[in-house]
């Protein structure tokens, strides 16, 4: 097999013929999209790529497309549109053409100006809100505690959204919080209004709500310790949401993580793919920092993911994990890396200790956030969800952490990476694992 470079892209003028079996590296495809270069396939396009298949979720929207045979340099990977998410490869690195799906309809900036029912906060400040239909963009947060107020911040800093609502039980709670945030707009400079209250009926509407109520850990406590007293929220939650917005998206933080996403989806009667949870982004993003640190390189220079379950049967990959370009394996040895695994699981617990009351929330809410605004603004990210296993992976019917194509109704597609049987045979036992604890939850 020819693999050719960036040096082969700009030397080759306007158009570049490849024969079937060559391959550009992700350096030279991102110069062909940078000069304008063409690249045209001789005997046919290449066959999808052998590291990683992807399977369409049931009943959603996208299907694989058919590889055309001639393709345009921009088509091949348009960097900032098309790439997933800076946790899984280095920033702007083309995603495999043959992963991604169609660019969904989502409204463009410009729509929400022109919208014939543009509320008085879009309008004046042309936030980057209202769907398809001119209706007003709407998330939610239940839960106004450490995770949820700043997850709200967040979404609403992002200035995608018309509004986000944040609910709590506990009375004036979830308004005095939205009220201080959205008194921060002027300085933050975004347009998104800020509500809150104890009523589900003001989640009315909203496209995505994320799930941040429950008790968290206390030093010496376990993720399960929390089962009996989230179950109970969840299922209170799920019938707000199911009441209110049956059309949301729901992304769940609660612990402990897996079993509170499955049950979301028992409680609520949504399909599979509006319901998922976040563990994989913040354990992710623990990891890229730690190994960052390790060898000296900024934490976005970091390329890795983490699956399974969010606590003890957490699997990191290494195979996929990359520096740069270069394999994580090559560039730390074998006992740093496993050091930092460790470390990367045992993070949580790790802030929990020092805090000495509650539990992480910055990058938990940055994780939270990023997922959502990956649907929101249709960015065709990848990013580690706890999803609903199709089958892919030798796994089905339980919730688990897996790669996951985004879109604006939630989960697209899950990603299969070509694991070693090692990794393979780490999720599938984590699965395993998270199905007996499940089977627990209806004792609960
Ligand atoms: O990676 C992850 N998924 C996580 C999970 C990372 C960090 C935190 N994680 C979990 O999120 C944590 O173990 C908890 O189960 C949740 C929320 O953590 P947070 O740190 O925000 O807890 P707080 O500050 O105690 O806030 C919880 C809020 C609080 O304001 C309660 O009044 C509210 O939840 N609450 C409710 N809101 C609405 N409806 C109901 N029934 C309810 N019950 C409690």
């Amino acid at each position: 097999m020819t693999v050719l470079g960036a040096a082969d892209v700009e030397a080759a003028g306007p158009v570049l013929r490849l024969e079937t079996g060559t391959r550009l590296t992700p350096l030279a495809l991102e110069r062909a999209n940078e000069l304008g270069v063409r690249i045209e396939w001789i005997g046919g396009a290449p066959a999808p790529p052998k590291l990683a298949q992807m399977r369409p979720v049931p009943g959603n929207r996208w299907s694989p497309p058919t590889p055309p045979a001639t393709r345009a340099a921009a088509d091949l990977g348009d960097p900032p549109a098309r790439s997933p998410g800076t946790l899984l490869y280095r920033r702007g690195a083309p995603l495999a053409p043959e992963l991604v799906p169609p660019r969904a309809a989502t409204p463009v900036r410009s729509a929400v100006i022109a919208a014939p029912h543009a509320s008085v906060t879009a309008s004046l400040c042309g936030c980057g809100g209202h769907g398809a239909d001119g209706s007003p963009r709407r998330a939610a947060v239940v839960g106004a505690g450490h995770v949820g107020a700043t997850a709200a911040l967040r979404l609403a800093e992002a200035d995608v959204f018309d509004e986000v609502v944040l609910l709590d039980v506990v009375e004036g709670l979830a308004s005095g919080l939205a009220l201080d945030l959205w008194h921060s707009a002027a300085l933050g400079g975004f347009a998104t209004r800020l509500t809150g209250g104890t009523d589900y009926s003001a989640a009315a509407g909203a496209e995505y709500v994320v799930v941040a109520a429950g008790r968290p850990r206390q030093p010496g406590m376990s993720r399960t310790d929390l089962t009996a007293a989230n179950a109970t929220i969840v299922r209170e939650v799920a019938s707000g949401l199911r009441a209110h917005a049956p059309d949301a998206v729901v992304v769940v933080i609660t612990n402990p993580l897996d079993e509170m996403t499955h049950l979301m989806w028992q409680e609520t009667g949504f399909p599979p793919s509006r319901v998922l949870g976040m563990a994989g982004v913040l354990d992710t993003t623990r990891f890229c920092s730690l190994a960052a640190a390790a060898a000296g390189v900024r934490p976005d220079a970091v390329s890795a993911l983490a699956l399974g379950s969010h606590g003890e049967e957490m699997v990191v990959p290494l195979s996929q994990a990359r520096i740069g370009y270069q394999a994580i394996e090559r560039r730390l040895d074998r006992a740093t890396l496993d050091a930092l695994v460790t470390r990367t699981r045992d993070s949580g617990a790790e802030v929990v200790r020092l805090l000495e009351k509650g539990s992480a929330y910055f990058a938990p809410s940055a994780a939270a956030a990023r997922m959502v605004l990956a649907m929101a603004t249709g960015r065709d990210e990848v990013l580690p969800c706890c999803v609903l296993a199709d089958g892919s992976y030798g796994i089905s019917g339980v919730y688990v952490g897996l790669p996951t194509m985004l879109g604006p109704h939630g989960v697209a597609g899950i990603v299969e990476l070509d694991l070693t049987p090692a990794e393979l045979a780490e999720l599938q036992r984590a699965a395993a694992s998270i199905a007996e604890r499940i089977q627990q939850l209806a004792g609960v």
